[in-house]
């Protein structure tokens, strides 16, 4: 399908494309007669006025949108040719989605399950790149992407009997809930550690790289506190060098297809924004390392849909890593281990609750196009809930996986000490087995 969008990525390869940047009555007078000095590490022009440069040195870099808040296209040529139905299954699975954190939270709440985390705020980051990609590109999820899961034909089955840990989650009760994957699906199992993802990634895209005919490319999800982590420098570093085919030819053979996105929700628990970062947010990261880089306005689904779709030609069509920053605010908690009362204030997660939801703006958008009504909708909500509901109920009566299954898996053959545990284990259940609730768990 080709895309009409407008959206374009910004690379400075050099300090001397840099210093094109600045405003006329600051740029340095070049000296040598413009003649460009061969350093190995920089290719740019000499100056005899010395001048530092900082985050003021440059313009913020613009935010990418396609409609107003009422759903509205601001200018017609950007308005993405997606198919109906397309557009429908996307908003049902923002429907789904809301439901099922809403539902889930209170589960975690009633101590039905351990732990849950909420996606609300970030539904148009997840379900505008979900649609861009295709079934086969590879994708590395942080922990806040469940309507990527859901989009890709992850079922609310599989993912509640994750998040209850029963016999039939996939990774049997070993992951904190909400940390899926699906090999089907291609999409990586979710990692705790922040950044632990970002390498990984890369090292993926470097993979497809090298396999003749390749057609897919890894996307990278993160949150702007994840990109405080060492990893995530490294990963950018590793993106960017090893994918520079202009200056090194060499590197042919090393350069990943990779789209980066950084979702910025404004917090990393606790912690804002503002003190996470210097400078022009993590965007500005992206020129600076040779990265193809846009920023967008994560609440406009269309808008981050054109990123995704042009970042995937990049990565696929070009070989070249691209970042996306998606802004957007975290409306719910961090996780249910969270009160961000305390932290912030209710009216401004009500700002952005209210005026910046991108579940609203694109349900406008349908209504608009005459795809979708207030009926159509009470009718979805309704549906989602009672799925949910009703795979909650089925997931809590299934049995918890053996107990040999805590230590198993681990190694391909059992090392010494976790065999001498599990017999000490077997001997301890059968004394005093009458102890535990072993009828809950799967027997041999
Ligand atoms: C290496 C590491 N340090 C700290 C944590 C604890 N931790 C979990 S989530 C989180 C905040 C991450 O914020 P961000 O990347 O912005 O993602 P968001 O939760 O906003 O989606 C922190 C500090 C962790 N999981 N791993
Ligand atoms: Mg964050």
């Amino acid at each position: 399908m080709a895309l009409k969008t407008g959206a374009s990525f910004v690379r400075l390869n050099s300090l001397r494309q840099a210093v094109r940047l600045l405003s006329t009555h600051t740029r340095p007078e070049i000296q040598n007669g413009g003649k460009q000095a061969g350093f190995p590490g920089a290719k740019a022009a000499y100056v005899t006025q010395m001048k530092f440069l900082n985050e003021n040195s440059y313009e913020p870099i613009p935010i990418y949108r396609v409609m107003e808040n009422n759903g509205e296209i601001i200018d017609k040529r950007e308005e993405p040719n997606i198919e109906n139905e397309t557009l429908v299954s996307m908003y049902k699975t923002m429907v789904q989605l809301s439901q099922m954190d809403k539902i889930m939270y209170e589960s975690q709440r009633q101590g039905r399950i351990s732990f849950y985390m909420t996606n609300y705020g970030e539904e148009g980051v997840q379900l505008g790149s979900a649609a861009a990609l295709l079934p086969q590109d590879l994708c590395y999820l942080q922990y806040r992407e469940a309507g990527v899961l859901l989009y890709r034909g992850v079922t609310v089955t599989e993912m509640i009997n994750q998040c209850y840990g029963n016999c039939e989650d996939p990774s049997k009760g070993r992951q904190m809930p909400v940390h899926y994957g699906s090999s089907q699906r291609n999409i990586v199992t979710i990692s705790s550690p922040l950044a632990t993802q970002m390498p990984q990634a890369v090292g993926s895209a470097y993979a497809f790289k090298r396999m003749p005919n390749n057609d897919r490319c890894v996307i990278c999800y993160f949150g702007e506190g994840a990109a405080s982590e060492g990893d995530a420098h490294a990963a950018f570093n590793f993106a960017a060098t090893l994918d520079c085919p202009v200056i090194l030819l060499w590197c042919v053979l090393f350069s990943s297809q990779i789209l980066r996105q950084v979702r910025n929700n404004g917090y990393a628990i606790s912690t804002p924004s503002s003190e996470q970062y210097r400078g022009d947010g993590i965007g500005a990261r992206g020129p600076a390392m040779g990265l193809h880089t846009l920023r967008v306005d994560g609440t406009d689904t269309l808008a981050v849909y054109n990123a995704v779709r042009s970042a995937r030609d990049i990565a696929v069509g070009q070989n070249k890593p691209v970042l996306i920053e998606a802004m957007c605010y975290r409306v719910g908690h961090h996780s249910t281990s969270d009160d961000s009362s305390a932290y912030r204030s209710l009216e401004e997660i009500d700002k952005w609750n209210k005026e910046e939801s991108p579940i609203s703006k694109f349900k406008s958008y349908l209504e608009r196009r005459g795809l979708w009504d207030d009926e159509a909708d009470k009718a979805c909500q309704k549906e989602a809930r009672s799925t949910v509901l009703k795979t909650m109920q089925e997931a809590e009566k299934k049995k918890k996986p053996h107990w040999k299954e805590m230590l198993e898996d681990v190694y391909y053959d059992m090392p010494p000490n976790l065999q001498k545990q599990m017999r000490e284990m077997e001997n301890h259940l059968k004394k005093y087995g009458e102890h535990y609730p072993l009828n809950q768990y799967q027997s041999e």
